[in-house]
């Protein structure tokens, strides 16, 4: 990571740290001179990046036009912020979302915990800040964390405070003001007890970061976590190696560390915003309290590989009494083609939690833009969340499964439906009668016949990226491609593709076809310098019967698909020059050999909710 502005405040620190997901990269570093320059490339930012059209309607994100009162740099990066994920937490009836945010630019800085409140998690209330810089083990930043709540009902706060100008990572507590307040407006941080953990025993201090909520074993009643690091270089297994460590205490206040980590695996450097927690093994879609263990239960660990910059996880067996974790399958987090995301696009430091209100595991991660810097800072804005999922493990127990929770559909309004509309190749049809710049779009295809599926080229048979990135959706198949051209202009000179293509496995394989689900945004704008990377990942399905759904959540410049109900899933930022407001158009096409019908289609146009005063 790079430094962290002083006091999280003053803008006497030069550099700053920008997270853009060019060729999903890493943070791309700034200094001043570079910042200027952005500003004076606003200039040159075509008009239509700017357009208010473009910002996401029912995501989650801040308010736009935040004023800084910043006395070193007036104008540049006022109104600006960048977010990611902190903690997700639900008490007293209200869902608070506390995220990270630089109130002072569209830039990644100047971290503080920024505080929303919601009744359903669509309609968000601004509060004020919930944690900024203000002790000696936090003064270089409020970085991720979770929140916890206590047997007595009290939640409380453990986050990752930067507490050197060396980036010297340590672990915080705070707690509510007033715990009867269900807004839980205000936070402290009792000075004598923090940092409440401190890197030692050779842990690499600049990278021990994150911790989750806490869980507490029956038996021994002990608290545990996890903190997020990569192994210290040096020795044959150092490096790179991602590790989770955990964290025992009695009293959530003394923490010790387990020898040997949760799990750790080679070559994915540091892990950071760990997630770990219990899933019901009988494949119902109920979510279980994160301190839940037994026989029934599966557990997840999810890592966000800073390397990568997507989420990752296994599903796996929970042994408490020696603390550690083993993936059911090995490979599952030491190679690409074997490892499973949450979502094949562009979403990263996410979190669960667990609803206690409606017994359900809701995950929830971020979305970074993919325009570039100066359009950010020009536009205002950026980052966004993805809608929240409900997650609960497949019937196979092999992988997981994530819906839009239920309360999004509370947006729907005027709705359109096609149903038994047969789609012949190299053919397209317009769904019209709605807007669909905001749009909620839920598809059940049926292919006619399987038999011409074109051979999965053994090359490719692994790496779904560069299998969807050689099969666009331009590039005939025999079945598939087939799917939505979204937020699509009136002659589809831009158009942004979800699809489907099916393979026949090749021999040897333990299916017979294999279902590509992919994002193609190659044609998604008209402007330049975009970053338009085609997202995939192969569905876990049985097509025999020639069955597959789809539904695209559409809002303005974000796509964000399931396949399958929720086996893959993709989330696409994209930015469109025409296919803006009223301009943007919804088709269903087929690009395959084989006929497509569309047994059901369903799009409404979507309500856009309270969003934090905007
Ligand atoms: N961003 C936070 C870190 C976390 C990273 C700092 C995830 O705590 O590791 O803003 O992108």
């Amino acid at each position: 990571m790079g430094a962290l502005g002083r006091g999280g405040w003053a803008w006497t620190c030069l550099v700053v740290v920008l997270l853009v997901e060019l060729a999903g990269a890493s943070h791309v570093v700034y200094d001043y001179e570079k910042l200027l320059e952005m500003e004076a490339a606003k200039e040159a930012v075509p008009p239509s990046i700017v357009d208010p059209q473009l910002k996401t309607g029912y995501h989650f994100q801040p308010i736009k036009n935040w004023i800084n009162g910043n006395a070193n740099l007036p104008n540049l990066l006022s109104a600006l912020v960048e977010l990611e994920l902190a903690a997700p937490l639900y008490y007293k009836g209200w869902y608070h979302f506390f995220y990270q945010y630089n109130p002072k630019g569209a830039v990644w800085g100047n971290i503080v915990w920024a505080h929303s409140v919601s009744r359903d998690l669509i309609n968000w209330h601004a509060l004020e800040t919930a944690l900024e810089p203000s002790i000696p083990s936090d003064q270089y930043g409020c970085w991720s964390g979770s929140a916890t709540i206590l047997p007595d009902g009290t939640p409380v706060i453990m986050y990752t405070g930067v507490a050197s100008p060396n980036n010297y990572q340590v672990q915080n507590i705070a707690y509510p003001k007033n715990a009867s307040d269900p807004l839980l407006r205000e936070w402290v941080k009792p000075s004598h007890i923090n940092p409440i953990i401190v890197p030692e025993g050779g842990i690499n201090a600049t990278q021990f970061r994150d911790p989750t909520t806490a869980w507490r074993a029956a038996g021994d009643g002990h608290w545990r976590l996890l903190i997020g690091s990569v192994a210290p270089t040096g020795g044959t297994r150092g490096g790179t190696r991602g590790v989770a460590y955990v964290y025992r205490s009695r009293d959530f206040r003394r923490w010790t560390r387990v020898r040997r980590p949760l799990h750790s695996a080679p070559a994915t450097g540091m892990w950071e915003c760990p997630d770990f927690y219990p899933v019901s093994k009988d494949g119902r879609r109920v979510g279980l309290e994160t301190s839940v263990m037994g026989t029934r239960v599966k557990h997840v660990l999810k890592n966000s590989l800073d390397l990568r910059r997507y989420d990752y996880y296994t599903v796996g067996v929970y042994d408490r009494r020696v603390e550690r974790y083993v993936p059911d399958d090995p490979a599952g987090d030491e190679g690409e083609s074997r490892r499973m995301r949450y979502d094949y696009g562009n979403f990263y430091a996410s979190k669960t939690f667990y609803d206690p209100a409606k017994r359900r595991r809701i995950l929830w991660g971020w979305a970074n833009e993919s325009d570039t810097a100066a359009d950010d800072v020009a536009k205002g804005w950026a980052g966004i969340q993805a809608i929240p999922r409900t997650v609960w493990l497949d019937p196979s127990g092999k992988q997981l499964l994530q819906w839009p929770i239920e309360e999004v559909e509370a947006l729907r309004r005027k709705s359109v439906t096609l149903k038994d509309r047969v789609i012949k190749p190299g053919q397209h049809l317009e769904v019209t009668g709605i807007q669909t710049a905001q749009a909620d779009v839920e598809v059940s295809f049926e292919v006619s016949s399987l038999k011409g599926a074109e051979p999965l080229d053994p090359a490719l048979a692994s790496d779904a990226e560069r299998l969807c990135g050689a099969k666009g959706a331009d590039v005939e198949g025999g079945v598939g491609p087939f799917g939505l051209w979204v937020l699509a202009s009136a002659n589809r000179e831009e158009r942004t593709a979800v699809f489907f293509r099916v393979f026949r496995a090749a021999a040897g394989s333990d299916k017979p076809l294999m279902v590509l689900m992919c994002t193609d945004p190659t044609k998604s704008s008209l402007n330049p310098d975009l970053y338009r990377p085609t997202f995939a990942g192969f569905v876990d399905t049985d097509i025999s019967d020639g069955k597959i759904s789809l539904r695209s959540l559409i809002d303005r410049s974000v796509v964000e698909s399931f396949g399958a109900g929720g086996k893959t899933c993709i989330l696409s930022r994209v930015y469109p020059s025409l296919a803006i407001g009223k301009n943007a158009r919804l088709y269903v096409f087929n690009n395959g050999k084989a006929e497509i019908k569309v047994s059901r289609l369903t799009a409404w146009e979507m309500k856009k909710p309270l969003m934090n005063g905007a």
